[in-house]
């Protein structure tokens, strides 16, 4: 299949194994129209002054443009919740931001008021470089459930469409960028990795919540364990 600005290029995995001595071992691989980059929520309401800041929030998105020169399939996700979303803690009488409740039998971070659908914090950072980017995928707008990854909803019921269209595309790779690692980030990667892509998780690229704190060493230790690869932005480079 041919699309309109098909890119070829070069990323590599450096993998360093102390055995008695340094050993450095350089895994190369091509990178084609089989991959995919996928910006995860990379709204204002995650970045510094928003409603739910990530620390460095902003800085990746820098990152992210240059990375975009590599894809020629670049995909965004929109945090996109009505305004009375059950995730929100004013929504529960007596709960304070990140306490964790139980909603519907799942476990559930209770999280300050965000990117509430039309409002400027739900809308992309604006030196975000959009004319790269080939779709948006929005999510969480279910008042009853919250929806972390950029396939499917936490409960597991309804899908975004997001598998269809990579598979329609001839995607087998996505690389991930955006926010926030331990949450979005990391559960779209897992859904990723279930869907049957490689999955490779841009770590500059990426900024993370840490809420409960512990949280991004958990999720990135459990991402890899289930084959989830973890890269940095400059291993991505044009040949
Ligand atoms: C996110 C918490 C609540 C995210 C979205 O994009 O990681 N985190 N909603
Ligand atoms: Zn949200």
């Amino acid at each position: 299949m041919k699309r309109g600005g098909e890119r070829d290029g070069l990323w590599q995995v450096r993998h360093k194994e102390e055995k008695g001595q340094n050993i450095e071992e350089e895994e190369k691989e091509m990178m084609n129209g089989k991959d995919g980059l996928l910006v995860i929520d990379m709204q204002n309401d995650f970045c510094p002054g928003g409603a739910l800041p990530v620390e460095e929030g902003d800085v990746i998105v820098a990152v992210i443009n240059q990375l975009m020169k590599h894809f020629s399939v670049v995909v965004a996700t929109q945090d996109w919740h009505p305004a009375n979303h059950k995730s929100f803690a004013p929504m529960h009488q007596g709960k304070e931001p990140y306490d964790v409740i139980e909603l519907h039998g799942n476990e559930q971070v209770m999280w300050p008021e965000h990117c509430i659908q039309g409002t400027q914090g739900a809308d992309l950072h604006k030196e975000l470089d959009t004319r790269e980017v080939c779709a948006i995928f929005r999510k969480g707008m279910n008042t009853e459930v919250d929806s972390y990854s950029g396939f499917r909803d936490n409960s597991k019921e309804s899908i975004t469409g997001l598998d269809g269209y990579l598979k329609a595309l001839g995607i087998e790779r996505i690389h991930l960028a955006g926010l926030a690692t331990d949450y979005c980030v990391y559960y779209t990667g897992m859904d990723g990795i279930r869907n049957g892509y490689g999955v490779t998780m841009i770590l500059d690229a990426t900024r993370g919540i840490d809420v409960p704190p512990g949280s991004m060493q958990g999720k990135l230790s459990e991402f890899q364990s289930k084959g989830g690869k973890i890269a940095k932005s400059s291993d991505y480079a044009l040949r």
